[in-house]
């Protein structure tokens, strides 16, 4: 008879999830006892750094990762970073160590009391399976849920559980699949491109959701069939169209009053791919211009259900955009050229502004550059520099927790190794999830950080002046030297002090993980 263990682990391997980024107990070790040949266990020394790398990794692989985590401290280390995961609908798999059954009710050390509710906000479906013959499908249901809900799954299992025995029956799950269509029905795909084709006035509003190859440039073709003008929706996390294509407006402001102003004149508002809105700034107003229709198409269901306002059709976006290009024919026109990135702006004082260490990577890197950032104040700066024109270009954290932006670009890079990968971190951000420089060290992830040492927390500062408290304490962060840190981890490192010596630093290759650190002046995210 096999144990729970062996036909887990080879439910895993059918399913390809081999890659497990984890911060292992007690608990977890029978879990990973006797891994295959073709499993790689990527050692994160945080749990915080564990999610963001597997969350960078989810993101750039398209598929669902495995992700183990300790008992009930581990997994609530990692619960910050989790908020990210569930905004950009990362489909992490986060298996967790249990005490054994009899230990749990009378809370022996390392018990996790209640575990099923312990994420239970966060993630989209959470069991401790009742049994220990009921693990490989509780295994299973938790790949799938986090696949079909795009969501993280939470699955605890006591440890002794593992080397149970099971019969034939849990064999059935190695052969299960489970596969999602989501393509509208003739009724509602044809009501969708009549209304987009009579549409005055339309624009485009696209979501993390169409940064996928097929998607991004079905939304380009839209686009320049309807030659309507197309926002980045509010909170972008990733980049779903090229940020200098002349249709490109940027990104929508998040607050109801301005994301109004912006669709004024527009009869019709086409969402794909995106939740309708998420708003930060609370910034009161109507939803919507007088006149103007708003139509979302998402496959997320809860999405859909939770809009404040408009229609929405819950279908795959991709087979929306076929069935628009379809029903709209034509060839569109050629958009025009692409809008020139200005001259970076210069700072008075002894930092480099942001923009011209932006300008040094746009110049200086290769087209296909996948920019993992965490830099808050800069934003504004950032899409005055980029041209960034392909799918998988642009990473942030997709909630605004700090800690994804540097594990998710060494899980990114790992995830692309063909691919140049480079960490937008500012000195700030850094520190909350700084450990998976050590992780990025020992796989020899040829990945660059650049750091941004403005000193200081300085969209907080901006913040202060939003919301009237300019005299807060705990805004500066002086005396940090990254070099210094990354060198303790094993990072190759190095300041830089002007222009010059940072485009030079750039133009190596060194097939390492390296750290550059400049300093920067403060600017305004806007
Ligand atoms: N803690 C976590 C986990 N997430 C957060 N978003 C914050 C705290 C609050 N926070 C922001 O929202 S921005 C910011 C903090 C602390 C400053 C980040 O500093 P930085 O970037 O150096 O990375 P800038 O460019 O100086 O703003
Ligand atoms: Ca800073």
């Amino acid at each position: 008879m096999p144990s729970v263990r062996r036909v887990s682990h080879a439910f895993l391997e059918r399913q390809g999830l081999t890659t497990v980024f984890g911060n292992p107990g007690s608990n977890e070790l029978p879990f990973l006892a006797e891994l295959p040949d073709g499993f790689r266990y990527v050692l994160g020394l945080h749990e915080g750094a564990v999610v963001g790398m597997a969350d960078g990794y989810a993101q750039a692989t398209g598929r669902p990762v495995l992700v183990n985590l300790h008992a009930a401290s581990g997994s609530g280390n990692a619960m910050g970073a989790l908020t990210n995961a569930v905004a950009s609908r990362t489909p992490l798999v986060v298996v967790a160590g249990q005490q054994v059954r009899p230990a749990i009710g009378p809370e022996a050390n390392l018990a996790s009391v209640d575990a099923q509710t312990l994420m239970k906000p966060l993630v989209g479906w959470a069991a401790e399976p009742a049994c220990a013959e009921d693990v490989p499908r509780a295994l299973a249901q938790a790949v799938f849920e986090a696949r079909l809900q795009r969501r993280p799954t939470y699955l605890s299992v006591p440890y002794d559980d593992w080397s149970a025995e099971v019969d034939d029956n849990a064999l059935a799950v190695l052969d299960r699949r489970v596969e999602r269509a989501s393509v509208p029905d003739a009724a509602q795909g044809r009501r969708l491109a009549e209304r987009v084709a009579a549409a005055r006035r339309p624009a485009l509003v696209l979501g993390g959701d169409i940064d996928a190859p097929g998607l991004f440039d079905g939304a380009v073709r839209l686009a320049e069939r309807l030659g309507c003008p197309v926002w980045a929706a509010p909170s972008l996390f990733r980049l779903p169209f090229p940020n200098r294509h002349p249709l490109f407006r940027g990104v929508l402001p998040a607050g109801i009053a301005p994301v109004c102003e912006a669709f004024e004149g527009h009869d019709l508002v086409l969402v794909l791919g995106a939740p309708v809105f998420r708003y930060h700034e609370y910034l009161p107003g109507r939803y919507l211009p007088e006149g103007t229709r708003l139509v979302q198409v998402t496959e997320d269901a809860s999405a859909a259900a939770r809009a404040p306002m408009g229609e929405a059709l819950v279908a795959d976006p991709g087979a929306v955009l076929d069935l628009l290009l379809n029903a709209l024919g034509g060839s569109g026109e050629r958009a025009g050229p692409y809008r020139p990135v200005p001259e970076p702006l210069t700072a008075p004082g002894a930092g480099l502004h942001p923009e011209q260490v932006f300008a040094a990577l746009r110049d200086g890197l290769p087209a296909d550059t996948a920019y993992v950032v965490e830099s808050t104040s800069t934003t504004s700066a950032w899409w005055r520099q980029m041209d960034l024109r392909g799918p998988g270009s642009y990473y942030f954290p997709a909630a605004g927790g700090l800690g994804f932006g540097l594990p998710g670009a060494v899980g990114v890079a790992m995830a692309q190794p063909d691919r140049p990968v480079v960490g937008v971190i500012g000195d700030g951000s850094a520190n909350y999830g700084i450990t998976a420089l050590w992780t990025a060290a020992q796989h020899g992830v040829p990945l660059t950080i650049v750091l941004l040492r403005n000193g200081t927390y300085g969209a907080l500062r901006w913040f202060g002046g939003l919301l009237g408290v300019p005299d807060a304490p705990g805004l500066d962060i002086p005396g940090l030297d990254f070099t210094r840190v990354a060198e303790g981890y094993g990072v190759r490192a190095r300041h830089v002090g002007g222009v010059e010596e940072l485009r030079a630093a750039l133009a190596e290759q060194p097939g390492r993980p390296r750290l550059i650190q400049v300093d920067t002046a403060l600017t305004t995210p806007s």
